[in-house]
């Protein structure tokens, strides 16, 4: 069987990536998931028609929402991951010897459970982790039972549609910062440049009232819409400290120094819109 996946998640751009087989095929209590083994990606994940990640590519999206607060923080020992249920960016906070608890905060146990089995291969199995704490619930009441208790917070989310949209929020945000022990950054998937400036700017502005060195980011990723996505980086503390750490031990697959740095440069139309 060979079948093309279309995703249009704007009305005006569409994309297709070409399926071998399906895996599995689900309405969970909150959403259609699916997973897929694709021609070219490896196995995907696919929630309400939306792809989350590929094998293939999603390091360009754990490696940097990951790595630049932690590499920012330095040391960190208490991170936070809201959404996360693929595991793909709890495999990289647990590269740090320094953590000693990795809570990941996500809603839907089937993503946790397909994603354990269809991407062993990729992540290996992080749930087994000591440091590992899984909660099955809204990050929303947790942020608000928790504050000032995390080195690092990761909003590893789904785009801002249904019940993802209040991750979205000034709301959310404030409780973001709340959790956050003084000097912790958090980093958040904050979508794409051309296609949602506007979103991109009003959680900008947020992050500015809340903390004193926000600043967006980006990465390549192909099966993204236009073939990318962004991050918010939220903290007191300057990204730029993650410059002089170290990465920690172990393979990367997209971040080094330069791309570290780079990630912060800005096309001028969208530097324009965010930062004059
Ligand atoms: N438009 C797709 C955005 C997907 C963001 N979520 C990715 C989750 C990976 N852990």
């Amino acid at each position: 069987m060979s079948i093309w996946f279309t995703e249009e998640l704007h009305p005006y751009y569409r994309k297709g990536v070409r399926i071998k087989r399906i895996l599995a095929d689900e309405q969970t209590q909150y959403q259609h998931l699916q997973f897929v083994e694709t021609e070219f990606f490896g196995n995907a994940m696919i929630l309400d028609g939306i792809i989350q990640l590929t094998e293939r590519d999603n390091m360009g999206y754990h490696e940097m929402i990951v790595h630049v607060p932690m590499l920012a923080v330095g040391k960190a020992k208490r991170v936070l991951i809201v959404g996360g249920g693929d595991g793909g960016s709890l495999q990289q906070v647990l590269r740090y010897p320094s953590v000693e608890e990795a809570v990941v905060c996500e809603l839907d146990q089937r993503v946790v459970d397909l994603s354990r089995e269809h991407f062993s291969a990729s992540f290996g199995d992080p749930w087994l982790d000591p440091r590992t704490r899984l909660l099955v619930r809204d990050a929303f009441g947790y942020l608000e039972e928790n504050p000032g208790q995390f080195d690092v917070i990761i909003s590893d989310t789904t785009d801002p549609i249904g019940m993802a949209e209040r991750l979205f929020s000034d709301e959310f945000y404030k409780l973001m910062v709340g959790a956050l022990v003084p000097g912790g950054a958090a980093a958040t998937q904050c979508e794409q440049p051309f296609f949602d400036t506007a979103l991109i700017k009003q959680i900008y502005h947020s992050a500015m009232e809340l903390t004193r060195n926000p600043a967006y980011y980006y990465a390549n990723i192909p099966t993204y819409p236009g073939g990318g996505i962004g991050f918010m980086y939220v903290s007191d503390t300057p990204w730029e400290n993650g410059l002089r750490t170290a990465l920690p031990p172990g393979t990367n697959n997209y971040i080094n120094p330069e791309i570290h740095k780079a990630a912060f440069a800005l096309p001028e139309f969208f530097r324009r819109e965010l930062y004059d």
